[in-house]
């Protein structure tokens, strides 16, 4: 009898276990080896930091529930750490990346095992460096499929093609922001934008670094927008094409047609394109451009225009086709970034709903904006008066790093000399934001931190100043997704902006961009233990202190609490 059973058991238990094993989430493993690698741009060639010598860098595949492992070694003279940008990271903040904030850096000849799940999220994400500059090289896609059998609320894409964009600059990055920070002055712009690393063909001695996209005719195409640049908001557009905006970073969103995207440093926007079914015998070349959207001074950003081709297959007989180009919009076309950022709704279907605070515990407004600090004596600075250099900040309190990482102080309860939990959560000196500057524009400087209970529900007014100019700050919040649940122009009103709220169908992310010159207010559940950095995705921004850190606290059950730090966590 024992023989006989034993087969029957096993094959129940097969029958029964097979489906969910198949359903069951995996493990994927990658190593990241960060190595110098020679790269040739506009006739100039840099050895440039890579991850596998790779430029951009490698694309992680993933579904929604599975788990990513991946070890990083530091093979470059640099000090690295990498973000995997938009993962929430629950429990997990060991895994996050920003350097000083949840890591000490992985240093040269060290290594480091990021692990972490792909929880509640499916779209596009991206990793990139979070130490200094080095983010200009270090970066790459994250693809996050659906769970398996999971279908996509849009028709199913033909092919799926990761457009990133990116900044080339001519010299190391490094030294440019090194150079600034020394004389207080705005940083050298970049030499280029480039689409999936190649600047195109309206650069000098660059058009054979064009990325090509051969579509055929009829099908859909899955685009995955994702900007990696450092400094710059970017407009794109493909000529002749209507794009369907679908997701944006890695929710889904009601779908709304477009000729041209706006995506911010940060962001990542999924769009559909469908291939014209009638390309096939007249085919034309269509350019697809982008160039940034920009409202600080002329000069001051890098202004020049990144082309790739989308071409129709069959192709190669066809010696002249005519070559049509889009039409962006100006670069300070503030009302343009404003409807469009307004079109965007989350598709709070059953399937994903979008569960938006609506009673708060935790009001918080932030002054966010440019500012100085004097410039130490007998030196002369380049800042905006040769007495000052330029500086940043949140509240009038640009974020000093500190020399050792806040969640280890914090797990450790080891905060004294670290940090202080005095981040204020309104101005202290209020004024009027968008009006005549005060004369005094020194910002105060601190490493501090703002506290909040487990699962505390949360609201962040984000208020730009008109401190050096107004500006367009592309805010990102590391360890959750908040709703955009209102955007306006001008001084944020308390008492007559909420009641236009949307709690109903806010777009969700992880960073959005606060309207140059006008506010946008953010919600979210602090249901993320850690310490979780939030700053603005414009690099410069960051160096001069547009930066502060959330503490969020345990919860009291045991599946609230963050995970003890992984034996290989680097130290400073
Ligand atoms: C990293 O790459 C370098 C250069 O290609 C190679 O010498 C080294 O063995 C690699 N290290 C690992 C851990 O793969
Ligand atoms: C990743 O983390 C999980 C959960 O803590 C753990 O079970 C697993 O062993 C870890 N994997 C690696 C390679 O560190
Ligand atoms: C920045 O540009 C200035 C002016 O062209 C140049 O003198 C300087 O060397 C540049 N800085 C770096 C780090 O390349
Ligand atoms: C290309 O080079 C020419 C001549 O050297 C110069 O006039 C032009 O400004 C350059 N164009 C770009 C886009 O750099
Ligand atoms: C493509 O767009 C250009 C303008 O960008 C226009 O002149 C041209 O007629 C369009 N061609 C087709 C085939 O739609
Ligand atoms: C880009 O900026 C430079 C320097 O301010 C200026 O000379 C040039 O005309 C600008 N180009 C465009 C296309 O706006
Ligand atoms: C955009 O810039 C132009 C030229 O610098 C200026 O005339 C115009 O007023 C600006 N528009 C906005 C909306 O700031
Ligand atoms: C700043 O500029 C003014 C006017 O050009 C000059 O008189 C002064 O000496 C400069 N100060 C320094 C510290 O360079
Ligand atoms: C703030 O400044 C703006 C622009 O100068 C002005 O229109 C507005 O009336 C000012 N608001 C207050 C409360 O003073
Ligand atoms: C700023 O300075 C100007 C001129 O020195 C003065 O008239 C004004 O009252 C000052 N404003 C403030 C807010 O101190
Ligand atoms: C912080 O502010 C103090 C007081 O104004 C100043 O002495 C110090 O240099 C500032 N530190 C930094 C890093 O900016
Ligand atoms: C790298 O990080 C370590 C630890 O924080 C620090 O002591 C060192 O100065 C850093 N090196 C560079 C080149 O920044
Ligand atoms: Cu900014």
């Amino acid at each position: 009898m024992g023989a006989k059973c034993l087969s029957l058991l096993v094959f129940l238990g097969t029958s029964l276990l097979l489906p969910q094993l198949l359903l069951a989430a995996m493990t994927r493993y990658y190593t990241f080896n960060v190595t110098m690698k020679k790269v040739t741009r506009l006739c100039n060639t840099r050895a440039i930091p890579t991850v596998n010598g790779k430029f951009p860098g490698p694309k992680i595949v993933t579904r929604e529930g599975d788990r990513v492992v991946v070890k990083v070694v530091n093979n470059v003279k640099h000090n690295v750490t990498i973000h995997w940008h938009g993962v929430r990271q629950l429990r997990t903040g060991w895994s996050d990346g920003p350097a000083y904030i949840t890591q000490c850096p992985i240093q040269t000849g060290q290594s480091y095992v990021y692990n972490f799940t792909v929880t509640g999220q499916r779209g596009t994400l991206f990793w990139h460096a979070h130490v200094s500059w080095m983010r200009a090289t270090l970066y790459g896609p994250i693809v996050i499929l659906p769970k398996l059998g999971v279908p996509y609320p849009f028709p199913k894409p033909f092919k799926d093609v990761p457009i990133m964009f990116g900044e080339w600059f001519n010299v190391d990055p490094e030294a440019i922001i090194a150079q600034a920070l020394q004389t207080g002055g705005g940083p050298n712009v970049s030499d280029a934008y480039t689409i999936n690393g190649l600047p195109g063909p309206l650069y000098n001695c660059s058009s054979r670094d064009t990325f090509k996209l051969k579509v055929q005719p009829g099908k859909w195409y899955l685009l995955r927008l994702i900007n990696a640049a450092l400094n710059d908001e970017l407009f794109f557009s493909i000529a002749n094409h209507t794009l369907t905006i679908v997701d944006v970073d890695a929710s889904y969103v009601k779908p709304f047609d477009t000729d041209v995207v706006l995506v911010t440093p940060g962001q990542t926007t999924n769009v559909l394109l469908h291939a014209k079914p009638d390309e096939g015998c007249q085919p034309a070349t269509h350019l697809m451009l982008a160039r940034p959207y920009a409202t600080s001074r002329p000069g001051t950003y890098d202004n020049t225009t990144v082309a790739a081709v989308l071409e129709y297959s069959p192709s190669g007989q066809i010696k002249s086709r005519p070559l049509f180009r889009p039409t962006l919009p100006v670069f300070n076309d503030t009302s343009f970034a404003a409807n469009y950022s307004a079109k965007h709704r989350s598709l709070a279907s059953s399937e994903y709903p979008a569960n938006v605070p609506r009673r708060i515990d935790r009001p918080f407004f932030f002054a966010v904006g440019l500012g100085t600090t004097p410039c130490p004596t007998h030196q002369g600075c380049n800042g905006p008066t040769n007495d000052t250099k330029f500086s940043a900040s949140m509240n009038n309190v640009s974020f000093n790093m500190p020399t050792t990482a806040l969640l280890k102080a914090h797990y450790d309860g080891n905060t004294a000399g670290v940090y202080t939990a005095d981040f204020p959560a309104m101005p202290t000196q209020p004024f009027n934001y968008t009006g005549t500057p005060p004369n005094n524009t020194n910002v105060s400087n601190g490493t501090k931190v703002a506290v909040l209970p487990y699962n505390a529900s949360v609201e962040v007014v984000l208020q730009d100043t008109s401190i050096q100019g107004a500006e367009s700050h592309p805010l990102h919040l590391h360890g959750f997704d908040f709703f955009v649940v209102g955007q306006g122009v001008g001084n944020y009103n308390a008492s007559m902006h909420p009641a236009g709220f949307n709690l109903l169908d806010p777009v969700q992310r992880n960073t959005v961009g606060v309207p140059a010159g006008g506010w946008v207010a953010i919600r979210f559940y602090a249901d993320n233990p850690g310490v979780w950095f939030m700053h603005c995705h414009l690099e410069v921004h960051t160096s001069w202190g547009l930066k502060m850190a959330w503490v969020v606290n345990d919860g009291p059950l045991p599946d609230q609490k963050l995970m003890p730090p992984p034996s290989d966590l680097p130290k400073c």
